[in-house]
């Protein structure tokens, strides 16, 4: 298995030339033109690229379905993944076969034009069935798929103009002509590849490291920068803890690349199409580790593919994909030889040490050591930089309940506790507040109400992002409005919602504004509790009655409720 030497002459892009591409973005600005998805440019780059080879466009209905049943292209070529251009159904309502639109990024600038042959409505749960093993939301690409991606499919060929525009880490990105030209230029004839998602620690270094020496072979560290798993580590952290790895290969053996992938966390088939990738950028052999794009659990708990589901399919297809697989078991750490060894290959009596990702995330978390076993300290300083302990982060807390369930004034009393213990700028987004100053042309249906609490959910993700804390209290009275606000700020830090529990009697006894008294003569519509519904939270992080009970008291369980969990140091 000696013999399998790069072959690095060019491969064919989908550009035209640079006055060719001058004209024509002229002539398109007549064509109808899709905004293409976050998703969509990194699809579009690597087809424009040769990343893609042998696609010359989107797929057509017949080569999709033989794709998704097949793993080929209708001529039989190996092909796993549909790569589809997914519009919505009033922009295909417009077009015709024969047709040319304009595919344009999000700033609107025409990076090709697409000549239609085929518009499709597509059998998505057999597209998800066949392409991911289930029809399951808990699988990010088959959410995507659903919940995300237009209902219509578009092929035909594409006209390459301009690659899409990077603004960050230009010197590390290249074409997979730039990479071969490369290899060429340094005389490296055996490459393998290693793609990976994730921030490197000690064990993949030692992996591709094996890897390298067992293939004879120089080593391009290739990590996908596109899209990957949702909840991921931004690429931007983990290209900065790659430069700071890199400097611990030797350099006359290895380079790192990025490669703009937007992943599908696909398991088996994503192995075989990123063998197929690296390929096509000049690789001779391809790292397989256990549950390569593996996915996480799925709605029943169970992993949607075995650990070395990937390696097997790889090896089944291995002379098609044109690369050597070099598979490798879990890394772990043996203590009393001080070193990284294949899992399956130590014997009993040993000290294995091992930290999981969801180890890793709890200790950064807390601000818990990690051990100079496990990591490079230049690695955790950048991922710490990013990920400061919990304590430090922004968050939100979200009380929701009845009017007059005393939301407000607990929040004012909590904000000025918080604002004693310091650290973090403190805003209030009371819900009369807000409708003064964000929502004010709003009135109380069931749409401006959602609008409502939208515009907050906004506002509080921002100023968790941004390290602050944000108090909201609106009543916010539908379940899956709150859900919606919660996602949107469970990206950026904790989210914690107080149902104020007060019962509809005791909030209409005190009337404090003399509004129930309206509402019950029918002088206030659509009012809460009275002629418009309020869904009880099912499970709030924390629900507290003030019936009885004064405020500094229910202030300080919301205070003991942020301290258990981690928001605040408990001193
Ligand atoms: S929502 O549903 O979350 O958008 O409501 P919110 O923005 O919190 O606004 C509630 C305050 O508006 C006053 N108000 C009403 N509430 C409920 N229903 C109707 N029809 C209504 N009309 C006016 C009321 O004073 C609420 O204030 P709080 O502080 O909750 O008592």
């Amino acid at each position: 298995s000696n013999s399998n030497l790069a072959n690095l002459a060019p491969i064919s892009e989908l550009y035209v030339s640079y006055d060719s591409a001058q004209k024509l973005k002229v002539e398109a600005g007549e064509l109808p033109s899709w905004d293409l998805t976050a998703r969509q440019i990194c699809d579009l780059e690597l087809l424009m690229n040769g990343g893609f080879n042998p696609l010359k466009g989107f797929l057509g209905q017949e080569d999709y379905e033989s794709v998704v049943e097949t793993m080929r292209l209708a001529d039989g070529t190996l092909w796993p993944m549909p790569i589809t251009l997914d519009v919505s159904e009033d922009f295909a309502k417009g077009l015709e076969i024969g047709q040319d639109i304009a595919l344009r990024d999000q700033e609107g600038v025409i990076l090709a034009t697409l000549s239609i042959t085929d518009r499709w409505t597509p059998n998505k749960a057999r597209e998800a069935e066949k392409v991911f093993g289930a029809d399951d939301l808990a699988h990010p690409a088959v959410n995507y798929l659903h919940n995300v991606a237009g209902p219509v499919y578009l092929g035909g060929a594409i006209t390459g103009i301009q690659q899409p525009v990077h603004y960050d880490f230009r010197g590390r990105r290249d074409t997979p002509n730039e990479l071969r030209a490369y290899f060429r230029k340094l005389g490296w004839r055996r490459i393998v590849a290693f793609q990976t998602r994730n921030p490197l620690h000690r064990a993949h270094q030692e992996l591709t490291f094996r890897a390298a020496k067992e293939a004879q072979a120089n080593l391009l560290i290739h990590p996908v920068v596109g899209m990957t798993k949702p909840g991921d580590v931004d690429h931007f952290t983990r290209v900065r803890c790659y430069e700071a790895v890199l400097d611990k290969y030797p350099q006359a053996t290895t380079t790192m690349s990025l490669l703009n992938l937007a992943m599908r966390m696909a398991g088996p088939r994503e192995a075989v199409w990123h063998g197929l990738i690296r390929r096509n950028h000049g690789c001779t052999h391809f790292i397989v580790g256990r549950d390569h794009a593996g996915p996480g659990k799925n709605s029943a708990g169970e992993d949607f593919y075995g650990p070395y589901d990937a390696q097997e399919m790889f090896k089944e297809y291995e002379p098609e994909i044109g690369l050597e697989m070099v598979p490798f078991k879990h890394m772990v750490y043996v203590q009393e030889r001080a070193q990284y060894e294949p899992a399956d290959e130590i014997e009993e009596g040993v000290t294995v040490l091992n930290i999981s990702g969801t180890e890793l995330r709890r200790r950064l978390s807390e601000g818990l050591e990690i051990p100079e076993w496990f990591s490079f300290p230049e690695v955790v300083t950048e991922l710490r930089r990013t990920k400061p302990p919990r304590a430090q982060q922004g968050f939100t807390v979200f009380f929701t309940g009845l009017s007059g369930s005393g939301k407000s004034t607990i929040a004012n009393a909590l904000m000025v506790k918080l604002m004693e213990m310091g650290g973090r700028p403190v805003t209030l987004l009371d819900g009369d507040v807000v409708r003064k100053h964000l929502s004010s042309e709003l009135g109380f249906s069931k749409e401006h109400r959602d609008i409502n609490i939208r515009r907050i959910g906004y506002v509080a993700s921002e100023i968790t992002k941004n390290g602050g804390i944000a108090l909201c209290a609106p009543i916010a009275p539908y379940t899956s409005t709150r859900r919606a606000v919660r996602e949107m700020i469970e990206a950026y830090g904790a989210f914690c919602e107080v149902h104020v529990a007060t019962p509809l009697e005791e909030c209409e006894k005190r009337d404090r504004k003399g509004l129930y008294k309206l509402a019950r003569e029918g002088k206030i519509k659509e009012f809460t509790g009275i002629s418009d519904p309020y869904e009880a939270p099912e499970s709030p992080e924390l629900s507290v009655d003030t019936t009885g009970v004064d405020v500094d008291n229910c202030a300080h369980q919301v205070l003991l409720k942020l301290e258990q969990l981690g928001l605040i140091s408990g001193s």
